[in-house]
């Protein structure tokens, strides 16, 4: 048996929801989280689900690179890099794709199965902004490999939250942790990130929300809970006309 002809751990179903409604098929809700560091994403996940909970939702909050043993090995390795041996850009990329192919099909893919809103701390957005305009990794070959990691799922709605590159910096100096190998990099490489979501949300309007993340936490927990429940009834009236 070669790869190519490997089944998929679940039925792979592609998440063609929005372009081709299917009633008959009850299926979670992909919602991504993205933004350059200091962003706040991973203080507003949190805050989002419990929103989500309350209002009746059954949520599964994950992150990336990570999520799954395999995956979070991945990251340490990611993050923290030997000091001695320069990871190479491709290199960067294959191993971020390694881990959301595991992340994909032992945790998301199973919580869509379940019904379930997957609220994800960062996805492939992350990957086109910081190997892709970040590192100078062809889009094109990102794209591509990105497709073959998940089997083509694609984040139903994403929420960037974007923040100028030099507050987020500073935000993530005063939090605690030290800072890892990617926030080591120079302001340069961070403004290229940043200008690539904002580039990619230009592309994608309806799919990708920009939140201006520059501003008190619960000013900006309040305008994306507002912007996911309002997304998700209108996806529900739509569902049901
Ligand atoms: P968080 O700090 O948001 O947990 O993300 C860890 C790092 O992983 C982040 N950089 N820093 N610092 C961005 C990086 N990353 C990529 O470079 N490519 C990817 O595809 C993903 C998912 C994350």
């Amino acid at each position: 048996m070669t790869w190519t002809t490997i089944p998929p751990v679940l039925p792979v179903r592609p998440n063609t929801m929005k372009q081709t409604p299917d009633k008959s098929f009850a299926r979670g809700i992909f919602l991504t989280l993205e933004g350059p560091e200091g962003s706040g994403k991973s203080t507003q996940i949190p805050l989002l689900a419990a929103a989500l909970r309350t209002a009746g939702y059954r949520v599964a909050s994950t992150r990336e690179p990570g999520g799954t043993k395999v995956a979070e090995a991945i990251r340490t390795l990611l993050l923290s890099g030997p000091s001695n041996e320069p990871i190479m850009p491709e290199t960067e990329a294959l191993l971020v794709l390694a881990a959301r192919s595991q992340h994909v099909a032992h945790v998301i893919r199973p919580a869509l199965a379940r019904g379930s809103i997957v609220l994800c701390d960062r996805f492939a957005h992350s990957t086109f902004a910081y190997q892709g305009f970040g590192r100078g990794v062809s889009l094109s070959w990102l794209q591509t490999a990105n497709r073959a990691a998940t089997g083509d799922l694609v984040p139903d709605l994403t929420l960037l939250l974007d923040i100028p590159v030099a507050r987020g910096l500073a935000r993530r100096r005063q939090a605690r942790g030290g800072r890892n190998r990617l926030d080591r990099e120079s302001i340069m490489f961070h403004e290229r990130v940043r200008r690539g979501f904002l580039t990619l949300a230009s592309r994608t309007p309806r799919r990708i929300k920009v939140i201006n993340a520059d501003r008190p936490v619960e000013v900006v927990r309040a305008e994306i809970e507002a912007l996911v429940l309002g997304w998700l009834r209108t996806r529900q009236r739509r569902s049901s006309a």
